[in-house]
């Protein structure tokens, strides 16, 4: 009855079957999603767009911008901050939280990295836009604090993606399951094409930056180890290898076959325990997997319990199907 549905026809009727979906974060979403299809517009215009390439600057970091990075970023905020649904806003390109008008303020908090994989886009590879929805203790009535961004993954009320591939495809979650919607460019509608999404349990592949293994902790080495031996080793299983540096893509691919993303900590630096950043990556790609099934770690704890303490606290990640996720946990007990 909901195939074809467009996303927000589904989602009110999803809050007509009595999920607790307030009206105000149907329109958030739906507003995402508008800023989304005018962010693949623009990714998809590639070297006829002229803004691909490095922008010269760094954000906050330390990356090097794209052009397309500050230009995405730009795009969710201008719409956004006159959206009237969101108190403030956290993004990867922005040092500090991002305040909007009292007269345009609503009841969201909205955490996003504009262009994940940018560093992909050069060379056209698949990225993607993710965003974390929190509510603000206030509401409208006064600008966020602090402590209103810095909220763990359990409080999220939505999270969800967009990857920009052969296919731009929204992957959403609002607590009740897992869906996703594909843009139909005929009629510029985001339309329902997978409900309830499950990762299977089980996988024999893996996904993980290879030239870093000599950071890794020695439980990550091993187990690595371990998945080369194939089905001779401890594991038993003939592994298979990807690697696309975008983790919208890595996730998309693991909730539709299956799989385990690792980007574990690195000793190159104290300051960076990962790569991967908590309130705008690990955190909303978590509440998705969760959702549909899987399971997000540290190595050592669940991610959506983490405490949080800084706007772009760094985070070691390993997520995907449940049994794979639970072995790599299980090495790094052994070792304590
Ligand atoms: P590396 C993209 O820059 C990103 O944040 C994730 O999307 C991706 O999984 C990771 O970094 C890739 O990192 O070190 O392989 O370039």
């Amino acid at each position: 009855m909901t195939a074809g549905m467009k996303l927000k026809q589904f989602l009110l009727h999803e809050k007509r079957t009595g999920v607790d979906l307030p009206y105000d974060l149907i329109e958030l979403i739906h507003e995402v999603s508008i800023t989304c299809k005018e962010i693949t517009a623009t990714v998809s215009r590639g070297e006829l767009s002229g803004v691909l390439g490095v922008a010269g600057t760094e954000n906050v970091q330390g990356e090097t911008q794209k052009k397309l990075d500050i230009i995405t970023n730009d795009i969710m905020v201008g719409h956004m901050r006159v959206s009237g649904l969101v108190a403030g806003m956290g993004s990867e390109e922005v040092d500090d939280p991002i305040m909007v008008p009292a007269m345009e303020r609503g009841e969201y908090i909205l955490m996003f990295d504009p262009l994940d994989g940018s560093s992909n886009i050069d060379v056209n590879i698949s990225v993607g836009t993710i965003f974390s929805v929190l509510t603000a203790s206030k509401g409208c009535k006064a600008d966020p604090e602090m402590k209103d961004f810095l909220q763990k993954g359990t409080r999220q009320k939505a999270a969800g993606f967009v990857v920009y591939g052969p296919s731009t495809v929204l992957v959403l979650t609002t607590g009740q399951g897992v869906n996703m919607f594909t843009l139909d460019n005929r009629i510029g509608e985001f339309v329902l094409t997978k409900q309830g999404v499950s990762i299977p349990t089980d996988t024999k592949e893996y996904a993980i930056n290879m030239s870093n293994q000599r950071f890794w902790e020695k439980p990550m080495q091993e187990y690595i180890d371990d998945c080369q031996l194939g089905e001779k080793g401890p594991l038993g299983k003939r592994y298979n290898m990807r690697w696309v540096a975008s983790m919208v893509a890595e996730v998309f691919r693991i909730l539709v076959r299956g799989g385990i993303f690792m980007y574990p900590y690195d000793s190159r630096d104290p300051s960076k325990p990962g790569k991967l950043r908590l309130m705008y990556e690990a955190n909303p790609m978590s509440f998705i997997v969760e959702q549909a099934g899987g399971m997000c770690s540290t190595a050592h704890e669940r991610i959506m319990d983490m405490a949080v303490t800084d706007l772009h606290q760094r985070v070691p990640v390993v997520l995907g199907s449940r049994n794979e996720v639970i072995k790599v946990v299980e090495y790094h007990a052994r070792a304590k």
